[in-house]
């Protein structure tokens, strides 16, 4: 009878290992000789016209970013303007590596994403200048927007809480039987946040296919990351939780693609949420207005120069040769074609009528808008 009893006090449950510190570094930034320029890791599956591929991606978001700054000068862009300048390659090599039927919930730095999810150029450019061809017809700004059939959820402003939401999605495929892993974005400052901790603890009890991607860009608006978390590697967040977590060097984009394949084939099977830091640098302020006074003389200028994402992809195709110099510049000459055309095109789109903004608030079946166009007409 006291043998039962202790049995049942044990639980019938799984037991869970013993604590242990997991942190892969396999795809960390590395330490290169004094004055040899950074490249891109070259162990990998991909092929070359997947390579040319995220190379046309990433130009496509860098160009489609200083495009949107070019509206905003002209003050046609409604709105803040947040850009991914130096960071590219986290969005783009990880979103790359899921399936056309994950989900992914982007942030303010995650275009790159955006664009692998099969969203173009002239949508983003009518939602920032809040057109009415625009994905929100003009209801909403900049990256505020989803595509829940693309696998894309908008995000909600409040730091944090993509997280708890794209927790609740993967538990709701898991009870219709679908096997699709979500990717979250947050950044470093966003992984202070209570909803951070409380998502990633329900999604690592019921072992959910999670990967959240913590941008690790050095700073929350103006606050250094020191000054808002005591760790030093924010993958050593993945302890609090017991999951896996690895440290990518977030401007390496094969690095990128790679680490999140690992953590897609770790969560499809069944084994439960994973935490990836992506080391980076935000190159470009909190936003458009942002002057980045606090920023340390030499910070931005060292990045630029020594570890941008794109410089170092390009170095890595041309040195591998999967492309020459002529082959990357027609690429890029086919990306501007393509922003041109779609820039022109959201441009000429129309604002919206005044009256779409009472609908699509409520469900105007049970609810019907405090106004009508008939009502207009009368
Ligand atoms: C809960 C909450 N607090 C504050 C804000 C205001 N806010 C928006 S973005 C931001 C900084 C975010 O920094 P980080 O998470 O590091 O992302 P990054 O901008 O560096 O990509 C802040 C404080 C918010 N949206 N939600
Ligand atoms: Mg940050």
């Amino acid at each position: 009878m006291a043998e039962e009893k202790r049995e049942n006090r044990k639980g019938p449950r799984r037991r869970r290992p013993a604590f242990e510190m997991r942190i892969s570094t396999k795809y960390a930034p590395r330490k290169v000789a004094e004055g040899q320029p950074l490249s891109c890791i070259s162990d990998t599956s991909l092929k070359h016209d997947q390579l040319l591929e995220l190379y046309r991606y990433l130009k496509l978001t860098r160009l489609v970013e200083e495009r949107i700054v070019n509206l905003y000068r002209q003050t046609k862009v409604v709105g803040g303007v947040y850009r991914s300048l130096g960071q590219e390659a986290t969005a783009v090599g990880s979103a790359y590596a899921l399936r056309p039927d994950d989900f992914i919930t982007p942030i303010i730095r995650d275009l790159g994403a955006v664009f692998v999810k099969g969203i173009r150029p002239r949508e983003i450019f009518a939602q920032y200048m809040a057109k009415a061809w625009g994905p929100s017809g003009g209801k909403d700004l900049n990256v505020h927007f989803g595509y829940m059939e693309k696998g894309f959820l908008g995000p909600i402003s409040h730091l944090g809480d993509m997280i708890p939401v794209m927790t609740g999605i993967l538990l709701g495929a898991r009870m219709q039987k679908k096997d699709i892993v979500g990717l979250a974005y947050i950044g470093d400052g966003g992984a202070s946040t209570g909803a951070f901790y409380e998502g990633m603890n329900f999604a690592a009890v019921q072992r959910l296919p999670l990967i959240v991607i913590v941008e690790s860009n050095h700073y929350a608006y103006s606050t250094p990351t020191s000054m808002q978390t005591a760790v030093r590697n924010l993958a050593e967040k993945a302890a609090a939780f017991g999951i896996p977590g690895y440290i990518v060097d977030g401007n390496d984009v094969i690095a990128c693609y790679e680490v999140t394949s690992q953590a897609i084939k770790h969560a499809r099977a069944g084994h439960g949420t994973v935490l990836i830091e992506a080391k980076t640098y935000r190159r470009k302020g909190h936003a458009e207005h942002d002057d980045q006074r606090y920023v340390p003389e030499g910070e931005i200028e060292y990045w630029e120069k020594q570890n941008d994402p794109i410089d170092r992809f390009e170095r890595f195709l041309v040195d591998q040769k999967v492309a020459t110099k002529e082959k990357l510049d027609a690429i890029t000459a086919d990306v501007m074609r393509e922003i041109n055309e779609d820039s022109d095109w959201a441009e000429s789109s129309p604002m919206p009528e005044p009256e779409t903004a009472v609908y699509g608030v409520f469900d105007n079946s049970i609810v019907p808008p405090a106004f009508r166009p008939k009502v207009l007409e009368s």
